[in-house]
């Protein structure tokens, strides 16, 4: 099965012969080719890696040849739509944005179970993750990353009482990371401790084997904590203490990741406490990865916002360094993690990295001052920290005294941690001494196993175990028979594969919709009446997505979400032909035998000159390079004077750049330009055409052009349109 840029993926077909498929590799991957200076387009940059075979570019990149240049880091994007078809989806559509780290996010309460579970059921905040699940996403994901030439990691969670099996499991299925912490299950799951730390060594064994990649989980400290900036200290005892565990359980250290945030975001003064604290854990940690993440303590409803702090994260990160950037989508404050709101977290992370490519040649961390004090100071508090943990009895003696996620900056301490008792929590008791004649028959295992001396090694005593064998891995299909792929594709199957369609931000078929509505109101009132608004517009189960206050009587914003009752059939669509193109060649032998000159401005009172000169110059491929003449009257011209110039200079044609679109004023300068060329008797012989952000070719119609152009319009096509269009007069 191979996917085709122009074909949805067949998840029907993803799922035939499920049963027998194999990863077609394992481990993690980082990026190809990072270390060297790359010619992209016009430009050299010093922070990239190899490039993608199939992409979708930035959408300023129009001003620079499309060009889509990959940053050295892994970026990763995170996907909660709670059923696997629909994430397979977003995958692909990520990875064409430049995603290579996919973090599928588990359902509410799999960390509690202490199994496997089975079969495709729908998750509540992310999927159920099940053998069959990752299977599948790990299929889809070996097609995708074909399809856009660069190895995808694929991510989950090796967290909860089931960490060991699940480990397993991964290996298994070819899934590349994983986050791994038993302080994780402690602290934010209240999994008994020993328990915890006892299934880590044999989930980080397993991990190891299958080159697995480790991303810890002190990033969740500074999500809990009130005032995530003062737990800073202990972020950095967290990190040390599954390092260096891991290490010792034989994790490679460029195979173990920290999870760093940020800690703070504006209107805090965020680059003084977070830059500090980033250099501090570079220098305590060089020897590991840094897997920089978003911080979402402080994300509100507000997309901008988010990205604004997303983008100061990222200037740490380029400041620094990021072996790995994670991106939150920015409606993670909404809990509505919605296709395109993916791509928007990619895309703000993919741009302000190629923006700053380079910046640590020009700029220089000064350590000499306050810089250099912070750093050492966040240290020494670090150490003692872990001093004080040591002398107390070790880590489980000073998480029952509390120590984690108090809002005191150590060495102050406010009582109000997260304390767990060392027999308390989920399953307590559940670790056994391992007895002298313990004998487990697998090839990888931790700590004692009394292999039996007629095997040389473990796994013989059964030919091989699953990692060996992999026809030995038993493949469970559906367990549900009512939640399961095959019911809920049943559902939307009018959806699939046929005329009919309806919108969508998360699910085939969802029938969501998203508005922003303003309405001269105080925020209260004004949320009530955008409902109102919803409803009246006949969208069902409206709910406010986001609301701002932008004065407290004049006005709120505010975006709704409702459902669509309709579908669409898109055979009823009247989509008015795309407008053929001549070849170079073809209008440059008509300009030869016939010239033509054409005025052109940007009319009304609109300064605007980028686009028109990018029509007319030869310099842009504009209309000059195939021989057409012409005179330009600069930006704010009167039409009147256009119209002037035109009979003045006997020009076959006008073109008029109008951008402003203010109470239309767009539309009525187009229309006025008609009337005047009537007027002054010319119409009939000479050409109108029009461009400017908002045209497109009807509304220029409909307003009396010839032509209208819209974004992305290129010389050749003005130059075509005019070849052809003067045949026709
Ligand atoms: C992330 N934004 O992926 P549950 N283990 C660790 C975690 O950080 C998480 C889980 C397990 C975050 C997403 N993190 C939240 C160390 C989750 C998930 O218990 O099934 O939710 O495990 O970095």
């Amino acid at each position: 099965m191979k996917l085709d840029p122009n074909k949805k993926i067949d998840i029907k077909e993803l799922l035939q012969d499920l049963d027998k498929y194999e990863p077609k590799r394992r481990g993690w991957h980082w990026r190809d080719k990072r270390n060297e200076n790359r010619v992209v387009g016009d430009f050299e940059f010093h922070e990239t890696s190899e490039e993608l075979k199939n992409y979708v570019p930035l959408p300023g990149s129009r001003g620079f040849h499309y060009i889509d240049p990959q940053p050295d880091c892994v970026v990763t994007t995170e996907i909660a739509s709670g059923r696997f078809e629909d994430d397979i989806r977003r995958m692909r559509m990520a990875a064409w944005h430049g995603a290579d780290h996919i973090m599928v996010i588990r359902t509410a309460g799999q960390s509690h179970i202490d199994s496997l579970i089975e079969g495709t059921t729908q998750g509540i905040g992310g999927i159920a993750v099940t053998r069959k699940q990752v299977r599948a996403s790990r299929k889809a994901l070996d097609m995708i990353e074909e399809e856009v030439g660069r190895e995808i990691n694929f991510h989950s969670y090796i967290s909860g009482v089931a960490g060991p099996d699940i480990a397993v499991m991964f290996a298994e299925e070819g899934v590349n990371g994983a986050h791994q912490d038993p302080q994780y299950n402690v602290l934010y799951r209240n999994v008994n401790m020993v328990r915890s730390f006892v299934d880590a060594c044999e989930a980080k064994k397993v991990m190891a084997w299958a080159d697995m990649l480790q991303i810890d989980g002190a990033h969740n400290a500074n999500a809990t904590a009130m005032k995530a900036w003062k737990v800073r200290p202990e972020l950095m005892v967290q990190h040390a203490i599954n390092s260096i565990f891991s290490k010792k359980v034989g994790i490679k250290p460029e195979n173990i990741a920290l999870s760093t945030v940020p800690p703070t975001a504006p209107p805090a003064p965020c680059m003084r406490l977070d830059l500090p604290y980033a250099v501090a854990l570079r220098d305590f940690f060089s020897e590991y990865k840094m897997r920089a993440q978003q911080n979402t303590k402080y994300m509100e409803s507000d997309m901008r916002e988010a990205t604004v702090t997303h983008t100061l994260n990222l200037m740490i990160s380029r400041l620094t360094s990021a072996d790995i950037q994670s991106t939150i989508t920015p409606d993670e404050g909404r809990n509505v993690p919605w296709h395109y709101n993916n791509i928007a977290a990619i895309s703000t992370a993919k741009q302000a990295l190629n923006g700053m490519d380079g910046l640590r040649e020009m700029v220089k961390l000064d350590r000499e001052g306050s810089l250099g004090k912070e750093v050492r100071e966040l240290k020494e508090r670090a150490v003692l920290f872990m001093e004080e943990m040591l002398e107390v009895g070790g880590y489980f003696k000073a998480v029952e005294s509390g120590f984690f996620i108090d809002s005191g900056y150590y060495p102050e301490r406010n009582g109000d941690g997260i304390p767990r008792e060392i027999e308390g929590g989920i399953g307590a008791g559940h670790v056994y001494e391992r007895d002298e004649d313990y004998f487990a028959p697998v090839s990888v295992h931790y700590g004692y196993n009394n292999v039996p001396k007629e095997f040389a090694k473990a796994s013989d005593a059964i030919g091989g175990d699953t990692f060996e064998d992999r026809t030995k891995i038993i493949f469970v299909d559906e367990l549900d028979e009512f939640d399961n792929v095959n019911t809920r594709l049943k559902e939307v199957e009018k959806y699939y594969d046929t005329n009919i369609v309806k919108p969508e931000v998360e699910w085939r078929a969802d029938g969501i919709v998203a508005t922003t509505i303003f309405l001269p109101l105080d925020e209260r009132t004004a949320e009530f009446a955008a409902i109102k608004c919803g409803e009246k517009m006949g969208l069902e189960d409206v709910t406010v997505v986001h609301k701002q206050c932008i004065h407290p009587s004049e006005g709120t914003v505010v975006e709704i979400k409702g459902r669509v009752k309709f579908d669409i059939d898109i055979n009823e669509l009247v989509i008015p032909e795309k407008a053929s193109v001549l070849s170079e060649d073809e209008i440059r032998a008509d300009i030869a035998a016939k010239p033509l000159f054409v005025v052109a401005a940007t009319v009304g009172q609109d300064e605007h000159s980028v686009g028109l000169k990018e029509t007319l110059d030869i310099k842009h491929g504009g209309i000059e390079k195939y021989g057409i003449k012409y005179l330009y009257l600069g930006t704010s011209c009167p039409v009147e004077k256009l119209v002037d110039a035109a009979i003045e200079t006997n020009a076959d044609a006008i073109l008029a750049s109008t951008i402003i679109t203010h109470d239309d004023v767009h539309v009525k300068n187009m229309r006025k330009l008609h009337e005047l060329c009537i007027e002054k008797g010319i119409r009939d012989r000479i050409m109108l055409a029009c461009g400017g952000t908002q045209v497109s070719n009807e509304i220029a119609k409909e307003a009396g052009m010839d032509a209208g152009f819209g974004r992305g319009t290129k010389g050749i096509d003005v130059a075509s349109f005019l070849v052809k269009r003067r045949k026709e007069i």
